[in-house]
């Protein structure tokens, strides 16, 4: 192939590839009003609340939401949308979705946005959303912690076998005081959540001062309790590190923010339980280099996604670079950390396009130094980085199924 029919191929092979969404915030219909979905809570997304203020100084956070969901994404609509240009990621996405749905972005209200939403069956309209998104299996966050959650797993299962369950545990690890009074009584905790959901893998952020060995509860707490437990069940233990919870309380889900977090915890628990699998990613920017560095080191980590506020071309394009010269195929590259159904179109988009890009440039540098690249072999590679990876971590095919 010359290089333009190498681009192509690589860009045609991408977009076509069945994507595993292993982190997202999504639910299914049967999970009631956990499941988010429509214009309204797309553009009350907590990204573009906290770009809100920016453009709108005449309202403040505690004004804002003594507002309905309506007014509140008709403040955030006439300020992003139509007061300014929708140039930021979060702002765009919602356009892309609205293209894709054949809305008017350019609109100056939501009224026929909102008819529109208002006329999907829901189940119908998440199969659209999956098909026009590429996605073929979703990843929950799943807290035994949220009452409201844990009661509609005491009574039901997802109804959609297409949306998997992850043992998310922030309280367990993060709580300053033991929610246990024994050892044993976390681990029966976690065995009797595993024991229900069924999780592909067990998870939890960590604040970017996440240290690894510590005389902390957390350090306890991950080698009596979420080692042992995951190699009991065969379970991959999702770490996501360098989150700086309310720096902002006022803003309420739009408050949380960044920290460098040190690589060295990753390196330390990797090599203190060189049996279980890890999935790591990381908030910080400048954790990035570092995270590759480590998974060279440590085989049972698996790097993944361009998280939150990494989630922008620009960065996914740096990082996902930085992986391939460094981890070749032997990675996740993205995740869409989606809370609203609908955003999987958007940031899946925007993500294969510049996936695509970095791939392509990894493969041309390959074939100018005398590798030239065989369809089938991109096609391999696409595999493995969007779903195969993550079906080797988990121990199980998701069936992912290359659109047509
Ligand atoms: O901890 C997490 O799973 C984060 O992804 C969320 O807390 C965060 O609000 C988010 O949705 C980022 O995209
Ligand atoms: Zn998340």
């Amino acid at each position: 192939m010359n290089q333009e029919e190498l681009r192509q191929a690589v860009e045609q092979a991408v977009e076509r590839a069945p994507v595993v969404d292993i982190h997202t915030h999504l639910y299914p219909p049967n999970f009631g009003g956990l499941c988010l979905w429509g214009i309204d809570e797309l553009v009350t997304y907590h990204y573009l609340i906290a770009e809100l203020f920016r453009s709108n100084r005449a309202i403040s956070p505690e004004q804002f939401w003594t507002r309905s969901k309506q007014q509140q994404a008709d403040t955030i609509w006439e300020a992003l949308f139509v007061g300014n240009t929708p140039l930021s990621e979060a702002a765009r996405g919602v356009v892309r979705v609205m293209t894709a749905l054949g809305l008017d972005p350019h609109a100056a209200a939501l009224a026929d946005a909102r008819k529109f939403f208002a006329s999907q069956n829901l189940e119908s309209h998440i199969d659209n959303v999956m098909r026009i998104a590429g996605v073929t299996g979703i990843v929950m966050t799943n807290d035994p912690f949220n009452p409201a959650e844990a009661a509609i797993w005491k009574r039901e299962r997802p109804a959609n076998p297409r949306f998997h369950a992850a043992l998310r545990m922030d309280p367990l690890l993060n709580s300053a005081e033991s929610l246990f009074s024994t050892v044993t009584e976390a681990r029966n905790f976690v065995d009797e959540w595993i024991d229900r959901m069924q999780p592909l893998y067990m998870a939890a952020s960590l604040p970017a001062e996440f240290a690894y060995p510590d005389e902390t509860l957390r350090t306890k707490i991950l080698r009596e309790v979420v080692m042992p437990v995951g190699l009991k069940h065969n379970l991959p233990f999702a770490m996501m590190i360098g989150v700086v919870r309310q720096v902002n309380p006022r803003l309420r889900d739009a408050g949380d923010s960044s920290g460098r977090a040190d690589v060295r915890a990753v390196e330390r628990i990797a090599a203190d339980f060189p049996e279980n699998r890890f999935l790591v990613t990381m908030l910080s920017r400048e954790n990035q280099h570092e995270l590759c560095v480590v998974s060279r080191k440590f085989a049972n980590i698996m790097p993944f996604g361009c998280w939150w506020f990494l989630n922008n071309p620009s960065i996914v394009a740096e990082i996902t670079a930085e992986r391939l010269e460094m981890l070749g195929s032997s990675f996740i590259p993205q995740h869409s950390d989606a809370r609203i159904l609908e955003q999987i179109i958007y940031k899946w988009a925007h993500s294969r396009r510049v996936i695509a890009a970095g791939l392509y440039e990894q493969y041309k540098q390959l074939s100018l130094d005398g590798w030239p690249l065989r369809q089938e072999q991109i096609e391999r590679d696409i595999r493995r980085m969007f779903s195969g990876n993550f079906e080797e971590w988990i121990g199980k095919r998701l069936a992912a199924e290359a659109r047509s």
